[in-house]
């Protein structure tokens, strides 16, 4: 059913935008910080660049703060670094890059714009890799103490925070995108570092609640409706073991402490289920999150798993959506446009994503990532003409609406990304921003920052509380 007088977006609804500190701050062994996974790393698809420096947001972070301030956000989505913070990740703590995220909050509040800071954005400490990572227990011990100095310094300034991004993605293609914990320990079941990032997301929240208790935290998992290829039995009954697998043995265990049934049973069809201590599912059924973040970026299609173990890649091999033998097959949707890397594009689908999440888990939903990757071209005269994103953003957008008509409780949008910065696998040539930094892979240029055609349309957009004309 489309609305045709779609919902007015609600006075204070969150006009944000999203960034994570390993892919925009550059600064990588600035000032005492200490060596993540991600700076480990030391191999890069061709063509790509690392993450040494990035944006350079760290030395532009004033600049970059008083251009969220005139595109007039009323939230700024981003990620402290862990090893900013506790360079090994459990030893000592380093205070300049303590006095950095100070620094970037304090200007977000000077200009009026609400910090949403993410807790873990992919970039586990190197030296708690080498100690096993989220294959163990003790990770649970750092993060909960990492959680604990993020509360006594931020705490009274941060309302919203989000605890680990895209903990089903880091489970589902971490190999693929080296971002769970480095290759060292690749020799754990997968899903046995899961439990132990559930249980640490878990601890983290109840201790949020108990120190901080005007402040409100969810998870970011990445969140993508799956559809079935047909109305074929086979297919329907494949794309909910992909929404099971993919989703909701994520958000269940967030928000009601257990392991949805469908995935657990999957688990032990795989041999994967993980150990799970005593005290452990108390922990996590007393998280209680106050909302649920969500990176969107578009729905996923699943036929019946084909005979035998060979499964196809389809959606292409740039949009991350694999098979699962024996379960499901990813397949890609004949009906959808794709970008220029092979993601679909389905506005629907987000309304989708929004009714079926709501309507398991009634809490209010924050929308953190969602955007169009695109080889954004910067003009002679310093303009870049991203039409083809600004019609990316407003078909969304436009389904916020819908989903708001739908009865949705909807507290902002973030799209991906505030700035340009390095893709996690896909390098800086595949642009997000509404600003572009002026840079290559293999050319750091001046870094300068240019205001996109979406900068302004996005600031319109804003300043009216409603889709532009
Ligand atoms: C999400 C991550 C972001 C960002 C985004 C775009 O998975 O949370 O960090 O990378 O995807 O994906 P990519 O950079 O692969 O284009």
């Amino acid at each position: 059913m489309q609305h045709t007088q779609p919902a007015p977006f609600p006075e204070g609804f969150l006009w944000g935008a999203s960034t994570s500190g390993y892919q925009v701050e550059g600064g990588w062994d600035a000032d005492g910080k200490g060596r993540s996974i991600v700076d480990a790393r030391t191999q890069f698809p061709a063509g790509t660049t690392d993450y040494t420096v990035a944006s350079d947001h760290y030395h532009h972070v004033d600049e970059d703060v008083a251009l969220f301030a005139e595109l007039g956000l009323k939230a700024y989505r981003f990620s402290v670094q862990w090893t900013r913070i506790v360079p090994d990740g459990d030893g000592a703590e380093n205070p300049d890059g303590i006095a950095f995220y100070h620094r970037l909050i304090d200007g977000l509040l000077a200009h009026g714009i609400t910090p949403v800071l993410t807790m873990y954005h992919f970039d586990l400490p190197q030296a708690l890799a080498e100690k096993g990572g989220w294959g163990s227990r003790a990770t649970i011990d750092a993060f909960v103490r990492f959680a604990e100095i993020l509360y006594r310094e931020f705490g009274a300034k941060v309302p919203y925070w989000l605890t680990i991004n895209e903990q089903n993605m880091m489970v589902l293609f971490g190999g693929t995108l080296g971002i769970i914990d480095g290759p060292d320990n690749a020799d754990v079941n997968v899903y046995q570092k899961n439990h132990h990032m559930l249980v640490a997301q878990a601890r983290a929240m109840e201790l949020l609640h108990r120190t901080v208790p005007t402040a409100k935290i969810g998870p970011a998992p990445n969140i993508a409706y799956v559809y079935a290829e047909s109305c074929r039995p086979e297919d329907v009954l494949a794309a909910d073991d992909f929404n099971a697998v993919r989703n909701w043995l994520y958000l269940d265990a967030a928000v009601h402490g257990r392991y949805n049934a469908t995935a657990w049973a999957y688990l032990e069809a795989k041999g994967l289920t993980p150990t799970i201590e005593p005290g452990d599912l108390e922990v996590m059924a007393a998280a209680h999150p106050d909302f649920l973040a969500f990176n969107y970026y578009a729905t996923h299609t699943a036929a019946a798993p084909l005979e035998g173990d060979d499964v196809p890649i389809e959606g292409g091999d740039q949009h991350i959506s694999f098979g699962e033998p024996g379960y499901y097959r990813a397949v890609a949707n004949p009906h959808l446009p794709k970008n220029a890397f092979g993601w679909e594009i389905d506005p629907i689908g987000f309304r989708m994503t929004f009714r079926a999440i709501y309507d398991r888990y009634h809490l209010p939903l924050l929308v953190t990532e969602n955007g169009l990757g695109a080889f954004d071209v910067l003009e002679a005269d310093g303009t870049v003409h991203d039409d083809y994103r600004i019609d990316y953003l407003r078909d969304h957008i436009a389904q916020i609406q819908q989903a708001i008509s739908d009865g949705v409780d909807v507290l902002g949008y973030c799209p991906w990304s505030a700035i340009d910065l390095v893709s996690t696998h896909q390098g800086i040539a595949k642009r997000y921003g509404l600003v572009y930094v002026n840079r290559d892979d293999d050319d750091l240029k001046d870094l300068a920052r240019y205001r996109k055609d979406s900068f302004a349309w996005y600031q319109k957009l804003i300043a009216g509380n409603a889709l532009p004309d």
